[in-house]
């Protein structure tokens, strides 16, 4: 892009910022954070930590955050910009298998021509959702988008309360970021009421089986794979995906 409208506080994508959208969403992400119980950093490879580079002139970046906390093995927020001017934000927060929790997840690709996906969920690594989490879910304010998306075959792991959009403009991009705020305060809330069980109890062993599952169903998207093969290598995407994005749980 050889100009920048400097009157727009839309045109990150443009001019090699962050999408307004992708920036205040992983703002509320991190308020979030400072609100669940014993935050504790988490290790994270220096080389994954920040990643910058070049492809066909455009500037790569991405950004990695990990925590952890009582209740959740994992936070993790990436920010990203990553060839074709696409601008990502992905969120994972995986629980501690003892902990009777779902995992939260959300999405959001942008691209020049406005945002493309924006996805959240709580899903279940159980037959259902825990029933505090269920009923809270349900209590949320309804909103409806003007562009609601089909999930793809692997997206059978989300719950019954996902949200699939394609945000049409600010409004709906502020009620996206609302939502998702509301999501976490559910989870933030559960975090603190629910109690571990033991290791070793046939629902932490299922529910242990539940988060690997998710991780392999979230790994069956080919979308998030070729943009990164494109932007570094096959091999490098695939590290990525295995080690950072999708890690399997550790063992019991
Ligand atoms: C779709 N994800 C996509 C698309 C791209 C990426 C390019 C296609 C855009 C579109 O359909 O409009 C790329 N997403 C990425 C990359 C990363 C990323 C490169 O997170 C990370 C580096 N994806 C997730 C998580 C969820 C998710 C946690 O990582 C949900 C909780 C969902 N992404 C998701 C879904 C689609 C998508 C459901 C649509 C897939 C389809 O329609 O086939």
């Amino acid at each position: 892009m050889s100009t920048v409208d400097a009157g727009s506080a839309r045109s990150g994508a443009q001019s090699g910022g962050i999408h307004p959208l992708v920036d205040a969403l992983a703002g509320r992400i991190r308020a979030s954070w400072g609100r669940m119980p014993e935050l504790a950093p988490l290790a994270i490879d220096p080389d994954l930590e920040a990643i910058s580079g070049s492809l066909d002139g455009e500037k790569l970046f991405i950004r990695n955050e990990l925590r952890q906390c009582r209740g959740l093995r994992k936070l993790h927020l990436e920010t990203a910009r990553l060839g074709a001017g696409l601008q990502i934000l992905h969120c994972v927060l995986f629980p501690d298998p003892r902990f009777d929790l779902p995992v939260f997840g959300a999405d959001i690709v942008a691209g020049p021509a406005g945002v493309s996906a924006a996805i959240v969920d709580l899903s279940p690594v159980d037959d259902a959702l825990p029933g505090a989490i269920e009923s809270a879910l349900a209590a949320r304010p309804r909103r409806s988008y003007a562009q609601e998306r089909e999930l793809p075959g692997w997206g059978s792991i989300f719950s019954p309360h996902v949200l699939f959009i394609r945000p049409v403009g600010p409004e709906e991009e502020q009620a996206f970021i609302d939502e998702v705020g509301e999501v976490l305060e559910v989870l933030t809330a559960a975090l603190r009421d629910t109690p571990p069980q033991p290791l070793d109890d046939p629902a932490t062993v299922s529910r242990w089986n539940g988060q690997l599952r998710y991780c392999k169903q979230q790994k069956q998207n080919d979308k998030t794979r070729r943009v990164l093969e494109k932007a570094f290598s096959p091999d490098w995407a695939d590290r990525y995906i295995e080690e950072l994005l999708f890690d399997d749980p550790p063992a019991l």
